[in-house]
Order: C-alpha cells, then sequence, then structure tokens
C-alpha cells in the first residue's frame, strides 16, 4: 500500500473524520499495550494500598516495596506515555486529517518501548530494582533496569518527533487550513515539554546505567535528584498538557462546546511550556544540595506562572460548556445549562468528575504542598495524597474518557456495555477521592509515605504517634478498593470491545 495515496485512508462514518490506516494500526496497539499496563499496575495497586492499612497489611515487607517500585513505573511511566503516543498519532493525522509521515519509524519506536517496558518491569519483578519510582541513587538496581528505562525514553522521543514531523509536513501538505486545533496545539505543548523530559532522563538514566556496570565508580546523589528532577515533574507537565487537551476534546465532543476564547487557552498551554520546569525545584525542597534562593525563587514566584495555565483552563473549560448548553436552550436560571449537561454520557462524566478531581483536590494540594508547607508534607502520604488526585483522578480518568469514543472510532466496533461505561467515571471517582483524601489526611497526621509498618517506625515515639490515622488510612483502603473496581470495569469494556464489540461500517 502507497502510504500517501487517497486508499490507505477512510472516511468514519460515524464523524466523518478521515483516519489513515497505518496511522489508525498503530494507535491502537500502542493502546492496547497501555491498557496492559493499567491492568498490571491496578493490581498492583490493591496489594499496596490493602497493605498501607494498617490492620490489614496484606503484603510481606519486600514484596510491598517491590510491588510499590513496579507500580509507580509501570502507572506513572508505561500505562501514560503509551496511551499519550497513541493519543499524539491520534492529535497528529485524524483531527488534522493527515497522514502519518513514516509508519515505519512508528512502530521501531514501539518495538524500543515495549522491549524496555517488558525488560525494566521483569527486572523489577525478580527483585534487581526494589528502589521505588525515583530510583535515588545510592540506591542501586541490576543494569537491565535503567537499560529498560533508557530503551523505553529513546522510543518515546522517536514517537514524539514523528508527532511533530507529521504536523509540520501537514501543513506544507496543506491538510488543514488555518492554525491547529486546540486540541492539537495542546498535545504539541506535550511534545515539546516531552523533548526537555526525555532527554533529561537520558541524561540521568544513562549514567546510573554505566555506574551500575561498574563502568563508572559513583554518581553523585544531590546531582542524581536534581537531574532525576528535570525528568520527573516535567514528566507531569506532559501529562497535565495532554489531559488539558483531552479536556477540551471531550468537551466538544459531548457538548459541542467551543473554547470561549482560543487564543487565551493556547497562551495558557504556552504557559506551561515556559514555566512549569522551574516548579521542578518543590521536589527538592528539602534537599540541602540547592541554595535557599533558588529554592524560594522557584517555589515560591514561577511555579505560579505555570498555576495561572491551569487556572485559565480551569475557568474556559466550563466556560465553553455553558455557552453551548445555553445555545442549545438551556439557558434558564444560572445552572440549568448544568442540570441538562449529558451526565450519562461516559465522555461528560469522565471529564466532570476528572475536572473536579484535578481541580479541588489535585491542584489546591499542589499548591499548597509545592512551596514552604513542603517542610512539614515531605516524605507524608500528603504526597502520594496529591498525586493521585492528578494523575489517576485527572490525568487516568480523562484518557479513560477518551478511550471510549478512540476505541470505536479505531477499531470500528460498538462499545460493549455502555450503561458500564456510564457509571465507570463516578465509581472510579468516588473511589479515587476517598483514596486522596485518605492519603492526604493520614499524611497531615504524620504518616510516611513508602513505609511498610508505621507502628515500627513510630517505635520509641511517645503515643499517641500518628492518632486517629487507623480511620484515615481505612478511609483510603475503601478507596483504593472502590478504585481499583473502577479501573477494572474500564480495562473490561476496553477489552470485550476489541474482541467481541459488534463491528461498525
Ligand atoms: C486504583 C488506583 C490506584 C490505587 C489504589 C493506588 C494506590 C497507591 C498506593 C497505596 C501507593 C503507595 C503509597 C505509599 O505507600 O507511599 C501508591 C503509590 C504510587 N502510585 Fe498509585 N494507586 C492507584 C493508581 C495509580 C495510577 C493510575 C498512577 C499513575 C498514573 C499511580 C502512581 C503512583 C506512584 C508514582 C506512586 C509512588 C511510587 C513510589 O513512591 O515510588 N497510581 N499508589
Ligand atoms: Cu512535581
Amino acid at each position: 500500500m502507497n502510504i500517501t495515496q487517497e486508499s490507505a485512508f477512510r472516511t468514519c462514518s460515524v464523524t466523518g473524520l478521515r483516519v489513515h490506516l497505518p496511522a489508525q494500526k498503530l494507535i491502537i496497539t500502542n493502546a492496547v499495550a497501555a491498557v496492559v499496563f493499567l491492568l498490571i499496575g491496578g493490581i498492583l495497586a490493591l496489594l499496596i494500598a490493602l497493605t498501607r492499612w494498617e490492620v490489614v497489611q496484606l503484603l510481606p515487607a519486600d514484596l510491598y516495596y517491590r510491588f510499590l517500585s513496579v507500580h509507580g513505573t509501570v502507572m506513572l511511566v508505561f500505562w501514560i506515555v503509551f496511551f499519550e503516543v497513541a493519543g499524539l498519532y491520534f492529535g497528529g493525522t485524524v483531527l488534522l486529517n493527515a497522514r502519518l509521515l513514516r509508519p515505519g519509524l512508528g512502530w521501531f519506536a514501539f518495538v524500543l518501548m515495549l522491549a524496555g517496558a517488558v525488560m525494566s518491569t521483569l527486572v523489577t519483578f525478580a527483585g534487581g530494582a526494589d528502589i521505588m519510582f525515583t530510583a535515588y541513587v545510592p540506591l542501586k538496581a541490576h543494569p537491565l533496569f535503567y537499560l529498560g528505562v533508557i530503551l523505553f525514553a529513546v522510543g518515546a522521543l522517536l514517537a514524539v518527533g514523528l508527532f511533530l514531523a507529521t504536523v509540520i509536513v501537514a501543513k506544507k501538505e496543506k491538510r488543514y487550513t488555518g492554525s491547529v486545533p486546540l486540541v492539537t496545539y495542546g498535545l504539541i505543548a506535550a511534545a515539546i515539554i516531552a523533548v526537555f523530559t526525555l532527554v533529561s532522563g537520558a541524561i540521568v538514566f544513562v549514567p546510573a546505567f554505566l555506574w551500575s556496570l561498574g563502568i563508572i565508580s559513583s554518581f553523585d546523589p544531590g546531582a542524581y535528584r536534581v537531574l532525576f528532577w528535570a525528568f520527573g515533574h516535567p514528566a507531569q507537565q506532559i501529562n497535565l498538557s495532554a489531559m488539558v487537551a483531552v479536556w477540551y476534546a471531550l468537551a466538544t465532543l459531548t457538548t459541542g462546546a467551543k473554547p470561549v476564547n482560543e487564543k487565551l487557552s493556547r497562551f495558557a498551554f504556552l504557559l506551561y511550556i515556559l514555566f512549569i520546569n522551574l516548579g521542578s525545584v518543590h521536589h527538592l525542597m528539602v534537599d540541602p544540595a540547592l541554595s535557599q534562593a533558588n529554592r524560594i525563587f522557584n517555589t515560591s514566584y514561577f511555579f505560579y506562572l505555570a498555576v495561572l495555565g491551569s487556572l485559565i483552563h480551569a475557568y474556559s473549560i466550563p466556560a465553553g460548556v455553558e455557552v453551548a448548553q445555553r445555545a442549545k436552550g438551556y439557558a434558564k436560571g444560572l445552572f440549568q445549562w448544568l442540570v441538562k449537561a449529558p451526565w450519562k454520557e461516559p465522555g461528560f462524566a469522565a471529564l466532570a468528575v476528572s475536572f473536579v478531581i484535578f481541580g479541588f483536590i489535585g491542584g489546591t494540594s499542589g499548591v499548597i504542598q509545592g512551596m514552604q508547607v513542603n517542610m512539614i508534607a515531605h516524605n507524608t502520604l500528603r504526597i502520594p495524597g496529591h498525586f493521585h488526585a492528578t494523575v489517576v483522578g485527572g490525568t487516568t480518568l480523562a484518557f479513560m474518557g477518551l478511550a471510549y469514543y478512540l476505541i470505536p472510532l479505531m477499531t470500528r466496533r460498538q462499545l460493549v456495555g455502555k450503561a458500564w461505561a456510564s457509571a465507570q467515571p463516578y465509581i472510579y471517582g468516588v473511589g479515587v477521592t476517598m483514596l486522596s483524601l485518605g492519603m492526604l489526611w493520614s499524611g497531615i497526621l504524620g504518616v510516611p509515605r513508602r513505609t511498610y509498618d508505621i507502628a515500627a517506625s513510630s517505635a520509641g515515639v511517645a503515643a499517641p504517634a500518628y492518632a486517629g490515622s487507623d480511620v484515615t488510612l481505612a478511609i483510603m483502603g475503601v478507596g483504593a478498593v472502590i478504585a481499583v473496581i473502577g479501573g477494572a470495569i474500564f480495562v473490561g469494556i476496553a477489552v470485550l470491545t476489541l474482541l467481541t464489540g459488534k463491528k461498525m461500517k
């Protein structure tokens, strides 16, 4: 098949979008890989959450640390990035009416990513990398763990490059007119941040790999931490930009909303690119290696310019929905537009729940803990409490919402269990809310993160250490069970649709 020819395209009978078939295959394959890693991460999530719930304490200590290490990487890197690559190919081709430039390169990138992800996951399961998500030097893992991460990062970098080249050529070939759609613009912002992030990842993991092989004799832990967070925090800004882009997409898909002020929304994405990296220092607030001036400037000033970007999106997305709803005639009083919103539509439910959890729990706790309060929040459960509201309640749920449209559109199969899909965002949302609040609240009571047994860690401390945490950890544990059920429903719908969904024309 000549991939540039019209025969390489089909026209979607539902949306009228033109779909480049080689891109479609890559989108499906990357999304499937993403869901498989989500499944692995979700099973581990349940096990570690039921271990942190002290009265249950399910796993033995060594398995808790091992599964925590796998859970963090599999979820935050493999699930999210595979899905993002699928999203980039979608935003760069289908939304632009364009062809994917080099499908072969896309497959090469996929093979690298898959090989890397499988390698580092297996090594960690085998006990070769019980060093948790941050992999802080001088904790040392088996060389294949680092090699796996490096292969994955190189593959992801190639995929991002392919996306950017595809967008540029689409413009040259006049596949679309005017500026790129806002959703693609948000994805371009994510891709630009991704280049910086993945290069930083290489800069930190390549020496760690050599150090683990014994080729270089030492790796300064202070330098490692600074370099690691040049990768670790910007990676979250990729997730943030991609999530916001998906929010705009879901708002349009489910209510017909248009951005009320497109220029302002674009400017907000620009703020992410320009200022978000400076915020990375919040991870190093208690780090003795950095000067006080550095920490204060970054986390008390520059950081807020990125927050401003989020605040702009936080108003413009609901405003877009409101304008679209009012135009449909739901204009009575202040809130008829909201009451009459399509709450049973999976994409809208995912958008709304993800928006609320991200905004009210994730964003606020992030702004609070990203400044001086970090001095008391650091290394307590407040930290995972914050980021489960952002990357789980926010990004993961938004991606699930998009998948409810992406999967039928790409596989031409009807979604299996639409009623379950309508309920899923609410179930997942209740679970993640309890999980996050339980963690945040436990952390406020002083409960440390990444600790198998707080009873042991508080030995010798006058009672009542962590008083009340029995209740807050129970809230976290019950929330985890509900969230994992919600996650399982999503995986079930995705897999069943792929395998048994009724074929559409
Ligand atoms: C139903 C869903 C989930 C549950 C119940 C859950 C639960 C947990 C628990 C209990 C911890 C350990 C906290 C500690 O002991 O310090 C944890 C850590 C973590 N989780 Fe999740 N999680 C879920 C989903 C996710 C998702 C979707 C992501 C990423 C997109 C994620 C990313 C992480 C990360 C990065 C860590 C920290 C690992 C580390 O400290 O090295 N989780 N999670
Ligand atoms: Cu951060």
